[in-house]
């Protein structure tokens, strides 16, 4: 069995509700004003089972005040009836519903001349002709045209069928897209608690699940879900459906919200789009201009920014555009949504959302800019994710910055990464998706930084990671830094120590007094053997205290060649010194059966005063040179 969602649309007084409750029994006028006044003001809500097919009816009002509502029932649809009154043929609203229809992107649908019962043949021929010609090249050319009596039930019979036939027709809604449940309607139920209810756009609600409430991100629970009234397990995509709520009062949900997993939409106020402007707006779209956005159940002011060079998107043109809105929604690549002009309110035209956590762009980008829409807008995922990832430079993507972006389902988006990876379009930087371009960039950018600073300083080992992950990486993911390093590591071009990072084939290269500087400090060390003096002591009597920052370099070097070791502190040894000393305990340790000394044999044994003695002997014991065994050391 398949569950499909039917709009109405067209004119006030032409019989949708009419027509609806002929085909359902059911009146989707239920506010007592619709009732009082007999005209439709907000959406109404009715199902037929037509056996194979199960329709969930949406009925819009059609007064031209009220498209607001209209608009709040027409996305998600599956088919549209587009119903003219016989009486009195195509009028304004029929238009405009049907422009909306096609803006929204509605692929099938029928059209239903209503009242056959007031007109004869004759006139009943001239309305086909005006309708024929109303939806000439449109997705509605082809379709059925039925005309029925809603009054005398006349073709009723006929219409169940062309509609039973178009739902069988109807393609089953792709099931990669996280769960979007817009809210057309909160309610308190005595005794349950907050209801709500709208088109499953996508996925599933299942009773239990826990779910978000957007754009606020409130966190709520399925205490129950019911489709076509009648309590089930599961919502599935293409259903109306009813969600009874805990965690949440009534009071705090709004027409608009969207009901979604937990962490995968995300709030925005900015995003690039696709605009298609309407052959009969009233005025062009400009830079700075407040409209209204329809998108989803929700109604938001936004100002636009006009992404081409003409700066407007003229009647019956297409074009890019950047919407802000001025508070949060929620949306997705390739959500559909409604412009209208913010007063008088009208019609503008539609558009496609392309980014949906977009960000300012600067002017002199622009074309680069539109190259990247459009191919979000023509190419497959994995190019569409490939471009994503190149928006965002140099920062990088998570995967839940594509969800957020894209909707897609975790294996969607797995199997997008996947083969834009092997198309060598992105890497994955231990988890972070970058462009191979912005990689490649930043690779160069650090091996030209190292190589810079070795020119600046040839006798400084390296340069401090820290700094170049904040000259570079400041504003990236961590991750994004280490595969980057790692990359550099394993392609062998540099080596990265504890702290600092180095080109492979850096030499220090010391000058002709350099290199005498260097002979003198090693031989200060060579001659004071295991009693070493003070590094400024030794810089002293190298004839370096002059020039002490130079001198530890030099000094640097000397532990770098292994000349020097550092024992404790800024107590530095010769290895020669330390060396012999090594093979004295060695010497010592065969002679005695225990292999034991305690701190005064070891005084004794190196020749040196206690202020040596600990510091050599800690040493040893982390050379495991030495063990310590309460007062005393085992020579291992
Ligand atoms: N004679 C006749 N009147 C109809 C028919 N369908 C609807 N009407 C009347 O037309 C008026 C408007 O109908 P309604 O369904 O409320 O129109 P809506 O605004 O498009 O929903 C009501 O008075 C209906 O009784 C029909 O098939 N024949
Ligand atoms: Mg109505």
């Amino acid at each position: 069995m398949k569950s499909i969602i039917v709009g109405t649309a067209g004119h006030i007084d032409h019989g949708k509700t009419a027509l609806v409750r002929a085909l359902t029994g059911i009146d989707a006028d239920r506010l007592p004003e619709e009732k009082r006044r007999g005209i439709t003001i907000d959406i109404g809500f009715a199902d037929l089972d037509l056996g194979d097919v199960q329709i969930g009816f949406v009925d819009v009002p059609g007064h031209e005040r009220f498209v607001k509502n209209m608009l709040a029932g027409a996305h998600g649809i599956d088919l549209v009836a587009l119903v003219i009154a016989a009486d009195e043929s195509v009028m304004p609203q029929t238009r405009e519903h049907f422009d909306i229809c096609r803006l929204l992107g509605v692929r099938q649908g029928l059209v239903v001349i209503t009242k056959k019962d007031l007109i004869d043949e004759e006139l009943l021929q001239l309305v086909r002709a005006e309708t024929e010609e109303l939806i000439a090249g449109s997705f509605l050319e082809g379709a059925p045209i039925l005309a029925v009596s809603s009054r005398t039930g006349e073709k009723i019979e006929a219409l169940k069928n062309a509609l039973r036939e178009l739902g069988s027709q109807v393609p089953e809604r792709a099931s990669e897209f996280i769960t979007r449940l817009p809210i057309d309607r909160a309610f308190t139920m005595r005794g349950f608690g907050a209801v709500v209810t709208g088109t499953l756009i996508a996925g599933e609600i299942n009773e239990g699940d826990e779910l978000e409430l957007m754009p606020t991100g409130a966190r709520v629970r399925v205490r129950g879900v019911q489709v076509h009234g009648a309590a089930v397990k599961r919502a599935l995509a293409g259903q109306r459906t009813a969600v009874n709520l805990s965690g949440i009062e009534a009071a705090a949900i709004e027409r608009g919200m969207t009901l979604a997993p937990v962490g995968r939409l995300r709030p925005t106020q900015i995003i690039d789009a696709r605009i298609q402007m309407l052959d009969d707006a009233l005025r062009a779209l400009r830079s700075r201009q407040r409209v209204r956005v329809h998108v989803g159940a929700a109604e938001v002011l936004a100002r636009v920014r006009v992404l081409e060079e003409i700066g407007e998107i003229k009647p019956g043109k297409m074009g890019l555009a950047q919407l802000r809105f001025e508070s949060p929604i929620v949306g997705v690549l390739g959500d559909r949504f409604i412009i209208r002009s913010y007063s008088p309110q009208f019609t503008l035209g539609g558009g496609v959302m392309l980014d949906s956590v977009a960000s300012k762009h600067r002017s002199r980008d622009l074309a680069k800019i539109g190259a990247r829409l459009r191919n979000l807008w023509e190419r497959d995922r994995p190019q569409q994710l490939a471009e994503f990832v190149a928006g965002a430079e140099r920062h990088g993507l998570h995967r839940s910055d594509v969800a957020a972006r894209t909707g897609w389902r975790d294996e969607m988006i797995e199997a997008a990464t996947k083969q834009a990876l092997v198309a060598g379009a992105v890497v994955d930087a231990e988890g972070v998706l970058v462009s191979t371009e912005a990689f490649d960039e930043l690779k160069r950018d650090v091996l030209a930084e190292v190589a810079a600073h070795h020119k600046r300083e040839p006798l400084s080992r390296g340069l401090a990671k820290e700094i170049l992950r904040e000259r570079y990486f400041g504003h990236s993911p961590p991750e994004l830094w280490r595969a980057v390093l790692a990359q550099l590591e394993k392609q062998g071009t540099v080596i990265a120590e504890k702290e600092i990072v180095r080109l492979r084939e850096h030499t220090r290269e010391l000058s002709g007094i350099d290199k005498k500087s260097r002979e003198r400090l090693e031989q200060v060390y060579r001659d004071a053997a295991l009693e070493p003096p003070t590094m400024n002591e030794a810089f002293e009597r190298s004839g370096l205290n002059g020039a002490i920052p130079h001198g530890r370099k030099i000094l640097q070097l000397l532990i770098d060649s292994g000349a020097l070791v550092k024992v404790h502190g800024e107590m530095f040894f010769h290895r020669a010194a330390l060396e012999d000393l090594t093979k004295k305990l060695g010497d010592y340790a065969s002679a005695k059966s225990n292999r034991m000394i305690d701190v005064p044999g070891f005084k004794e044994l190196a020749g040196v005063s206690r202020k040596y003695a600990i510091p050599l002997l800690e040493y040893f014991d982390r050379q495991r040179v030495t063990r310590r065994e309460g007062d005393r050391r085992v020579i291992v």
